[in-house]
Formats: C-alpha cells, structure tokens, sequence
C-alpha cells in the first residue's frame, strides 16, 4: 500500500533551503530546495516558465529543455494551477526577472495535485465579488495581497502584547459562555447551556475589571467576542477579535488613555519595520501616529459637527455620517487622524463606567477614532460599590443578577479602568479597507457562518 503512488504525487523528502524572497544574486550557484504552488505555467516550446509562489513571495523557474534532465521537462508539461511541488535546482542569474535572478531545476517533483479552481489565485485576473471570494476564503487568502493583510495584522497584534509584556501587563483568558450581558441586551446571543440559558461573551468587561480585584494590577485579553448585530453593514461582524486591556490605581482616564496611545505607537513604529514588504505589497505607506494622541470632549464634537450643518445633539451616539464628517474635520482642524473623543454623555455608555465630576452628566470615558471611524471604547470604570449599584439600577438592571460581578467590589476594589479594541477594525483602518470582512480572516456575519 502506497498512498503517495496510488495518488501519482511524491512525499516531501527534503528540507527547505530557502523562501522564494531571500533568493538574491549573492546565491548564485547554490543549490536550493523550494516548495510552493504553481503560481503561474508559461509554455513557449522548447522552454517552459513556472512561477512558484510560497509562502513569502515568488521566484522564476525556468525550465529550457535542452539544459534540464528530460524527466523535469516532462513533469513540467503535466502541471496545473495551484499544483503544491517541491523544485530543486541551481540559482542562475537572469536579466529578465526582478530579483535579478531564476531557478534552474535538476528536479522537479508533484507533492499534491489541484481540481480545477473556483477562484482564480492570480490576482486581477478577473474582479470577483467578495461574496464569492469568501465562500472560497481558504483559495482567496492563498493571494499574496491577501495573506499580506493577515500578517500585518499579525504584527499588530505582536507587537501590542510586546509592549504590554514590557510594562508589567499579564495576559488573561476568560470565559466566552456566560450567565449576563457585559453592555447591554440588545446584541446577545442566547445559546443553551444544559437546562439552563447562557449566553456569547459580548466583552470580557466584567472578567477582565475583576482580575484587578483579584490582584492582577494589569492585564489584557486578546480573544474573540460575540455581538448578535442584526445588519449587515461595512463596519460590523458578529464575532470579532477584542483587544482588551484593564489597569489599576490610576488617577484618572487620561492615565488609560496614555497607556493606549503609547502602545499604538510602538505597535504601528514595528509594524512599519517588520511588515515593510506586505505593506508595499498593499501600497500603504504606515504613518505612524505621534504621542499625545489628540483629545477632545464630546460636547465639543457635537458642536463641530453643527457648525458643519449636521442634525445632531449631546443625547444623540455618533452615527457613521457623523464620524466620516469628522474623519474629515479631525485632519484638517488637528493635522492628525487618529483622535480621542472624551467625556461621553451617562445615557450613552454602560452601567459600570465613571460618571465625571468635572463635566456634570457625562462619563470619565473616552472613544478613540482613526480615520473617521471608532477603533476602541474605554474609560474609568466604578470602583465604588455603592455607586456601581445606583448606577447598575438606574441602567435598570436587578443588581441580584450580577452579584458574581458586584460583590467583590465590596472588598477594597482598586480604582482602574481600560479599553477594547477591535482588532479588525484597526486593521481596516490602517489598510484603507472598505469591508471589515476582509480584515477579518473568516468572517461570521448575519448570512455567513461558512467556512
Ligand atoms: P464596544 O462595544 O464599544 O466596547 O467595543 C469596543 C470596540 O470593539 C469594536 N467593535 C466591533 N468590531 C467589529 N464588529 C462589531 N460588531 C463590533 N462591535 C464593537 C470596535 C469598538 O470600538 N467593554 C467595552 C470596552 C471597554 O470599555 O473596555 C466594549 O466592548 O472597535
């Protein structure tokens, strides 16, 4: 029995030398081991031309049949799109490719065979949809400027937590089934828990504020959480990738917000360095936002955006015109575009955030807004019990049913407070992508649960 001969295809029996991109003129005459996809087959007679393409780019395999052993030249002429084959061979210089250089092959060998495909791998070769792109997600992220998105968001993420890890912050994983609504009923997703109903975490709010109490002094959570969005829209899917971050013993919310803008800061500085190739991949010059971010109050938004003749009042949450009207407004009045909006109006953020003491009828809370778009709320959370419980009743909830949440802040609970980020939201923003299903890797909208 021999899996491999009965599917006419050969196990790896080699290890990789290289990636396709670390391939310069400074190797020519070595020998290399490549694996990748047959990106692209060029048929011109006596010569046949294989872009490969791996995980990291792409390099010419030029397969002229005078100068290969007869067997390459044969299998050459046998391959298809998106073949997965493993190609050894001398790197030739070449006059006629990027790198300045090309594969010439003494063997090349079918790992695993491709069906025909539903979607075409080669970008622009046909504009296809984005519903359909997703229904073959697995195909569609194969496409360098695909992929690339996914490693800057990678980056992102990695370097958010370096900096977090560097300045005392421990990473916590909390629960994702839970008895109660974090911020608010309006967007939960009741699932059945045994006998009982449960429900999706819409944040890790209540987890992450009480591991402060529990000791912790600073932490973060990067995970997925669920919000039973009814509509489809540009900005919304209903599981994303929350960034959370909780500290305690601060003065006041300017103290979290520093801690966000500082870790903005070193998170976009690496990215740029590290993904410089996937971001010229994508044309996306990474501006790197300088610390202090800006600040400015709700109210005063609210007056900006009457000035320019937009209906709105102080009792009114930004809707998606207002933010494009000030993701204009922000550069040209504040020379940047990345703003925090602060002191929220009470009716407008949840039970368990500050009311201010300075800015009657409004919270010590904050938005951050990049581009024209909310990337993160946060804000200083009530540590008080009395307080958190006038205020969970006047939201008009029975403070009975979160005393898992509420208890403990009878026992010296330390003043803190903190941010959520939607990672593919930054993303979108920071790549100038219209659809946040594509800053998302397998996006869950309200038609969508596949793959
Ligand atoms: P909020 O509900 O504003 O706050 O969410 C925080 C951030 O998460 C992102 N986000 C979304 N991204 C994609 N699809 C959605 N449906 C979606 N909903 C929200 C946004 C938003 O700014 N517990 C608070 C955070 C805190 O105060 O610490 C919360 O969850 O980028």
């Amino acid at each position: 029995m021999n899996f491999y001969e009965d599917a006419g295809v050969h196990p790896v029996d080699a290890e990789r030398t290289h990636y396709t991109i670390e391939l310069t003129e400074k190797d020519v005459g070595a020998q290399v081991v490549l694996f990748g996809w047959v990106h692209i087959l060029r048929d011109k007679g006596g010569i046949k031309f294989l872009i490969l393409r791996d995980e990291r780019g792409v390099v010419q395999v030029a397969i002229p049949q005078k100068k290969v052993p007869a067997e390459v030249f044969e299998v050459a002429g046998n391959l298809g799109a998106e073949f997965a084959v493993e190609v050894r061979g001398e790197v030739v210089s070449s006059k006629f490719t990027e790198s300045g250089i090309e594969i010439l092959p003494t063997s090349l060998k079918v790992i695993n065979t491709a069906e025909r495909l539903p979607i075409d791998v080669v970008e622009g070769k046909a504009d296809i949809d984005l519903d359909t792109r997703l229904n073959y997600r697995i195909l569609d992220l194969r496409k360098p400027r695909v992929n690339a998105v996914f490693r800057i968001q990678h980056c992102l993420a990695r370097f958010s937590r370096e900096y977090l890890e560097k300045n005392g912050f421990v990473e916590i994983h909390t629960p994702k089934i839970v008895a109660e609504s974090t911020e608010g009923g309006a967007n939960l997703f009741e699932i059945k828990y045994f006998e009982r109903p449960a429900y999706l975490a819409q944040s890790p709010q209540f987890y992450k504020q009480l591991m402060l109490l529990a000791g912790f002094g600073k932490v973060f959570e990067i995970g997925p959480v669920f919000r039973a969005e009814k509509h489809n829209t540009r900005r919304h899917i209903n599981e994303y990738t929350s960034f959370d971050l909780e500290l305690a013993w601060i003065r006041d919310v300017d103290d979290v917000m520093k801690v966000e803008e500082k870790m903005l800061n070193y998170a976009f500085e690496k990215t740029s360095v590290t993904a410089s190739t996937e971001l010229d991949l994508l044309g996306v010059e990474l501006e790197v936002p300088s610390v202090p971010f800006k600040r400015i109050k709700y109210a005063e938004t609210i007056d900006l955006l009457q000035s320019e003749g937009k209906e709105i009042t102080l009792e009114d949450d930004l809707d998606p015109e207002s933010e494009k009207i000030l993701g204009e407004l922000f550069p040209e009045k504040f020379g940047t575009n990345m703003v925090f909006i602060t002191h929220y109006p009470l009716d407008l953020r949840p039970a368990y955030t500050m009311p201010s003491m300075t800015d009657e009828g409004m919270t010590e809370s904050f938005d951050l807004t990049y581009k024209g778009m909310e990337i993160t709320t946060g804000g200083q959370r009530i540590h008080l019990y009395d307080l958190l419980v006038e205020r969970f009743r006047a939201k008009g909830f029975n403070p009975d049913d979160f005393t898992f949440y509420l208890e403990p802040f009878k026992f010296g609970a330390p003043p803190h407070g903190g941010f959520g980020l939607g990672l593919e939201r930054l993303t979108m923003q920071l790549l100038g992508i219209e659809n946040i299903r594509e800053a998302t890797l397998l996006p869950r909208d309200r038609d969508r649960l596949m793959p």
